[in-house]
């Protein structure tokens, strides 16, 4: 059989899944998920593997009205990231479509931006309403056929990122529209961020899921040291960098013990995705101007000047 290979790009609304699903498909984490709006920074390749075909993922950040610098180089890049692909998921939230909430009214605005986008460009999506498992079937088809009357799609689906449900249907139909050629990674890879940066996002991610509520979206983490020991364990020494002082003592906790879980689930997480003794030592700086900072955003693959 003639091998496939070519990029997949999931785009959506913030908070629809699209993580979850990258991590899903790939059968791997390689993209951090938090309860947070706005988790995804920059695009995150996983690579996933269907019979002949190597599907390269290419997950975006949300698509959202953009209000700071970030908000804007994280928009043009989820864009970006579809206009390579060759194909483009565009993951619904479910319950947000049906629901009335400021947030799923947000959401529900951002998916018809993405629809606007979607037909201004010309190509096809595969519309994939995602967490079915938290609706009503009856309620579905209604939803699932009012987007798809709007001509952006020629494909949808009905999945559960969480639940697996409907994925490996979906994952066959990427398979197929995938360009006959050569792979592009080696087959044991999945993911192919550098190692210092995923460290950095499974800190965040362990940062997000314990401090959300008191941290609105103003945290970054940057790897300053990652050196190989010679016991074959790694020492990472890294920065938690918030906007105000008033953060510092929130991150820390009482005695230290909030700073402390952190460390210790990312430790947990990253010896296990890196297969080896992982050391990890943080430390939290107050920089109110980190989101400014040229340097943060030629390091994640950004444009600062977007
Ligand atoms: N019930 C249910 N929840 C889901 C499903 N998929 C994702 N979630 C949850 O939705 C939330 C957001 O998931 P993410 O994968 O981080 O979403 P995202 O689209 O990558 O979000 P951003 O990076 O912020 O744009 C998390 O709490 C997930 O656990 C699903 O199929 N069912
Ligand atoms: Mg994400």
């Amino acid at each position: 059989m003639t091998r496939r290979c070519g990029f997949a790009a999931v785009i959506g609304a913030p908070n629809a899944g699209k993580s979850t699903l990258t991590n899903r498909l790939v059968g791997a984490k390689v993209s951090i998920v938090t309860q947070k709006v706005q988790t995804t920074r920059f695009p995150v390749r996983g690579v996933a593997l269907a019979d002949e075909a190597q599907i390269v993922l290419v997950d975006t950040p949300g698509i959202f009205q953009p209000r700071r610098r970030l908000d804007r180089a994280m928009v043009r890049s989820a864009w970006g990231g579809a206009e390579d692909a060759d194909a483009v998921v565009h993951l619904v939230d479910a319950p947000a479509q049906l629901g009335d909430s400021p947030a799923d009214r947000r959401a529900q605005a951002d998916v018809e931006t993405i629809i606007a986008g979607l037909k201004a460009s010309g190509k096809a999506a595969i519309l994939a309403l995602n967490k079915v498992d938290a609706v009503k079937r009856e309620a579905l088809l209604g939803v699932s056929a009012a987007l798809y009357e709007t001509g952006a799609y020629d494909e949808a689906f009905m999945i559960s990122a969480s639940t697996g449900s409907g994925v490996d249907d979906l994952k066959a139909k990427l398979a197929e529209r995938m360009p006959e050629g050569e792979w592009l990674y080696p087959e044991d890879q999945t993911a192919d961020l550098p190692a210092r940066l995923l460290a950095a996002e499974i800190t965040r991610e362990k940062l997000y899921l314990r401090v959300h509520e008191e941290l609105p979206y103003s945290a970054a983490v940057e790897t300053t040291a990652f050196q190989e020991r010679k016991d074959g364990g790694v020492r990472i020494e890294q920065t938690i960098y918030v906007e105000r002082e008033s953060q510092r003592p929130i991150i820390l906790g009482k005695g230290g013990q909030t700073l402390k879980w952190i460390g210790q689930k990312s430790r947990e997480d990253l010896s296990v995705i890196l297969d080896r003794p992982v050391h990890l030592f943080l430390h939290v700086t107050v920089d109110e101007r980190w989101a400014d900072k040229r340097a943060f955003y030629g390091d994640l693959g950004l444009d600062y000047d977007a």
